[in-house]
C-alpha cells in the first residue's frame, strides 16, 4: 500500500457527497492500493451533520481510509490535497437569477481557488462539480495561478453518462457496448450530447451508432432534448435532483484522470478552451479528451457538421456570458 493521499471533498455534508465518499474511501477512485486521508468541507452550520457523516465513515471498516478531517476552514481542508471534488456550492433558490446565482458561487470559487493556490500541492487534480460548474472551474482556476489552468476540471461525465445510456437503450445492447459519445460545452441545459461519433458493439462487429439507429430525427432532436433535460426530470419525480448518478460520474471522472482512458476511447470534460474546433479560449468547455500519465488532450479533427457548429455556437455563447457575468461580479 502506498503513502496516503489527502483529497478534499467540499460540500461534505450534502448529497453527492455521501455518495461519492464511499466511492474514494473504498478505493474506486484512486485505486484498490491508494490509502486516502479525507479532507471534509461544509459550512459552519454543518458542521452536526458532518459529524454523522464522519460517523458513518469510521462505520465503513475500509482499510484504505486513514484520516477523516471535517473542518469549516479552507485553509485546513486544501492543506496538501492532490485531489479535490468541489461539489459544494450556493443552490439556486426560488426567484434566483442566474446572474444571481452567479454571483453568490464566484465568492465561494474565489476562496477555494485562493486556498487551493496556498495550501493544495502544486499538482493538484481539480473536479468542480458544483454549479454553474464551467465558470465556478473558470473562476476557481483564476485565484489559484500557482497551479496550472489544465488542473482544473468540470463535470460533464454525469451528461455523457446518461447520453451512453439512453443510446444502449435505443440499440438494446449493455451500456459498455456504446462509446464515444461526446458532451460539447456547458453543463446547463444548452449542452450537445453528440451521438454522431459513438460506436456500438454487436456480434457483428463495432458499427457507429448513427448508422445503427438510422434516425436523425430522433438523434438530433428527441435524444438531444433527453439528455438536457434529464436532470429536470430527476428533479420532477425525486423532489432532489441528481445525486447517486452524480457521485458515480465525478467517480468516473477522477478515475480516469488518474488512471487514463483506454486505447481507443475518449470521454468528456471541462476543460479551458485552447481555441480547438473554434470554441472561444479561456472559458471552460467540454470536450472530448484522451488521458494519459494524467494529462488529457482534446481530441483533434473530428468532422462537425452544420447542426453541430450552430450547437456548439449556443453553448459556447452561454459560457461567455457567463464569464462576462462573473467578470462583473469579481469588479464589483
Ligand atoms: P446539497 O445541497 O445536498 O449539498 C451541498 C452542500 O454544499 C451543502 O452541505 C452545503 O452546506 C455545502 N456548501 C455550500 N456552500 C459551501 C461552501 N462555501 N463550502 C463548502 N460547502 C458548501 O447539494 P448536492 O445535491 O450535493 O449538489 C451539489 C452541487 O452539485 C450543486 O451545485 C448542484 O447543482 C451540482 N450538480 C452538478 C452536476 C454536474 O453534472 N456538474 C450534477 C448534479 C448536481 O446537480
Amino acid at each position: 500500500m502506498t503513502e496516503p493521499i489527502n483529497v478534499v471533498v467540499t460540500g461534505a455534508a450534502g448529497q453527492i457527497a455521501y455518495s461519492l465518499l464511499y466511492q474514494i474511501a473504498a478505493g474506486t477512485v484512486f485505486g484498490p492500493q491508494q490509502s486516502i486521508n479525507l479532507r471534509l468541507l461544509d459550512i459552519p452550520p454543518m458542521m452536526k451533520v458532518l459529524d454523522g457523516v464522519v460517523m458513518e465513515l469510521e462505520d465503513l471498516a475500509l482499510p484504505l481510509l486513514r484520516e477523516v478531517l471535517p473542518t469549516a476552514e479552507p485553509a485546513k481542508a486544501f492543506e496538501n490535497v492532490a485531489a479535490a471534488f468541489l461539489v459544494g456550492a450556493m443552490p439556486r433558490k426560488e426567484g434566483m437569477e442566474r446572474k444571481d446565482l452567479l454571483a453568490a458561487n464566484v465568492e465561494i470559487f474565489k476562496v477555494q481557488g485562493e486556498a487551493l493556490d496556498k495550501y493544495a500541492r502544486k499538482d493538484v487534480r481539480v473536479l468542480v462539480v458544483g454549479n454553474p460548474a464551467n465558470t465556478n472551474a473558470l473562476i476557481c482556476s483564476h485565484y489559484a495561478p500557482s497551479i496550472p489552468k489544465e488542473n482544473f476540471t468540470a463535470m460533464t461525465r454525469l451528461d455523457q453518462n446518461r447520453a451512453q445510456a439512453a443510446l444502449a437503450a435505443r440499440l438494446n445492447v449493455q451500456v459498455d457496448k456504446v462509446k464515444n459519445v461526446i458532451i460539447w460545452g456547458n453543463h446547463s441545459s444548452t449542452q450537445y450530447p453528440d451521438a454522431a461519433h459513438a460506436t456500438v458493439e454487436l456480434s457483428s462487429g463495432v458499427k457507429t451508432v448513427p448508422s445503427e439507429i438510422n434516425d436523425n430525427e430522433w438523434l438530433n432532436n428527441t435524444f438531444v432534448e433527453t439528455i438536457q433535460k434529464r436532470g429536470a426530470a430527476v428533479i420532477a419525480a425525486r423532489k432532489m435532483s441528481s445525486a447517486m448518478s452524480a457521485a458515480k460520474a465525478a467517480g468516473d471522472h477522477m478515475r480516469d484522470w488518474w488512471f487514463g482512458t483506454k486505447p481507443g476511447e475518449w470521454v468528456s470534460m471541462g476543460v479551458v478552451s485552447d481555441g480547438s474546433y473554434g470554441i472561444p479560449k479561456d472559458i471552460v468547455f467540454s470536450f472530448p479528451v484522451t488521458i494519459k500519465d494524467k494529462r488529457y488532450e482534446i481530441v483533434q479533427n473530428l468532422p462537425i457538421n452544420n447542426v453541430a457548429k450552430s450547437k456548439l455556437d449556443i453553448t459556447s455563447k452561454e459560457l461567455e456570458e457567463e464569464r462576462a457575468e462573473a467578470n462583473n461580479v469579481l469588479k464589483k
